[in-house]
């Protein structure tokens, strides 16, 4: 057995487009339909989702069966919670709060084995095609991309410095917890938030970067797909099934009763 290859890394490295969406309702059922539509990834949730581990195994091998990548978002910066996703098969990581070039350092070296790293060492993993695997360790680095979560103005500060970090593969603007950080909380469409966006994009273009975003805003999507922003996160499964129900119930409601007979 070989070490899966990173679809995502790979097209990421490239600078090809994928769209995906968040998936935050811990149902392995709900990914394996949202993986089979079409996106290219979809970001299985834990720091906003009652997902834990027995949740993120489940939706991982939903996933794996269907043309669509997993990645995964770690409640925090957390080397155990990291290690455990490792285990399970994630091969892509988006780092909630990255602030400092030191945070995106501790970011890397979870995902990496010593003395590269910190990464704690077990052959008989789910990662590891539970021990049928012989070249894991060996191989297991390369296709694990690391994604930084930048949603703050210090870490818009610091986002060379962050983007920079040896390992890091992409950096992805997070605008609800930015719009907060900025004063605007619960405006991410706010001009000040959306100017402080359009220069972290400029700025990672610059350092030639890959860059990603989730809005749940279609326009802003659009705008940001027409950017060439790398990864862009067009919805949540909640809000997919929100407004297809609120909207579904809404017409129904609003139509005139049609008379029977
Ligand atoms: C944020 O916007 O704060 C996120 O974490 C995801 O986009
Ligand atoms: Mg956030």
């Amino acid at each position: 057995m070989d070490t899966r290859i990173n679809q995502f890394k790979q097209a990421l490295l490239a600078h090809k487009q994928q769209l995906g969406l968040f998936s935050t309702l811990a149902s392995p059922n709900l990914v394996e339909l949202l993986a089979g539509c079409g996106f290219d990834w979809l970001l299985l949730d834990t720091e906003h989702s009652p997902s834990d581990m027995p949740e993120i195994v489940s939706q991982l091998q939903a996933i794996a069966a269907l043309p669509c990548s997993a990645i995964v978002r770690p409640a925090w910066l957390d080397m155990v919670l990291v290690k455990r996703y490792l285990d399970a098969g994630a091969q892509s990581l988006l780092y909630p709060c990255i602030q400092t070039a030191d945070e995106a350092a501790a970011a890397v070296s979870f995902t990496r084995y010593p003395p590269r790293g910190v990464r704690g060492v077990s052959g008989s993993t789910r990662a590891a095609s539970y021990g049928l695997n012989n070249n894991y360790f060996r191989t297991a680095e390369d296709q694990i991309c690391v994604l930084v979560q930048i949603e703050t103005q210090r870490g818009l500060n610091n986002l060379e410095a962050i983007a920079s970090v040896d390992g890091v593969d992409g950096v992805f603007i997070g605008p609800t917890d930015l719009a907060a950080s900025m004063g605007h909380i619960g405006d991410a469409l706010h001009p000040e938030v959306l100017s402080a966006i359009d220069d972290a994009f400029a700025r990672l273009r610059d350092l030639g970067v890959p860059a990603g975003y989730l809005t749940l805003n279609e326009q802003e999507a659009s705008r940001r797909i027409a950017q060439g922003v790398e990864f862009v996160g067009v919805a949540t499964d909640t809000s997919i099934i929100m407004r297809g129900a609120k909207g579904l119930i809404d017409r129904m409601t609003a139509a005139p009763v049609a008379a029977h007979g």
